[in-house]
């Protein structure tokens, strides 16, 4: 657990897919990371993962599947956004399968990939 202005991070131990990942954000009293400037963003890079340049991380972004844009599980404005030139792609480029959740990649930047797919996370409280 690390703490950073007004908040505390806690990063999971495996990976799991999205939804398994809010859950267990949820049982903590805590939701998934949601970031909202370019500060917090640096604080993912530099602190939190400053050791793994390779790391990816699922957030609380996500979108519904009828929409093109992005939102915070906790209802923050979506302010802030650090994608890659080429994302949001909304979908797999060559299988066309839907994304809608967002990844931080250890490229310092994001993209969206699909929900299913499993990744490390981040849980901020
Ligand atoms: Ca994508």
């Amino acid at each position: 657990m690390v703490k950073y202005r007004h908040s505390c991070y806690y990063r999971s131990k495996i990976g799991r897919q999205w939804l398994p990942s809010k859950l267990e954000c949820e049982a903590m009293g805590a939701h998934l990371l949601v970031v909202t400037d370019t500060e917090e963003n640096d604080f993912i890079y530099n602190v939190l993962f400053r050791d793994e340049p390779n790391f990816e991380i699922f957030t609380g972004g996500f979108r519904l599947m009828e929409e093109s844009t992005y939102q915070w599980i906790t209802g923050e404005p979506w302010t802030f956004a650090n994608w890659n030139p080429l994302e949001p792609s909304l979908a797999v480029w060559d299988t066309g399968e839907s994304e809608e959740c967002v990844c931080i990649t250890g490229q310092w930047n994001w993209t969206d990939i699909p929900c299913n797919q499993t990744r490390m996370f981040v849980c901020e409280f």
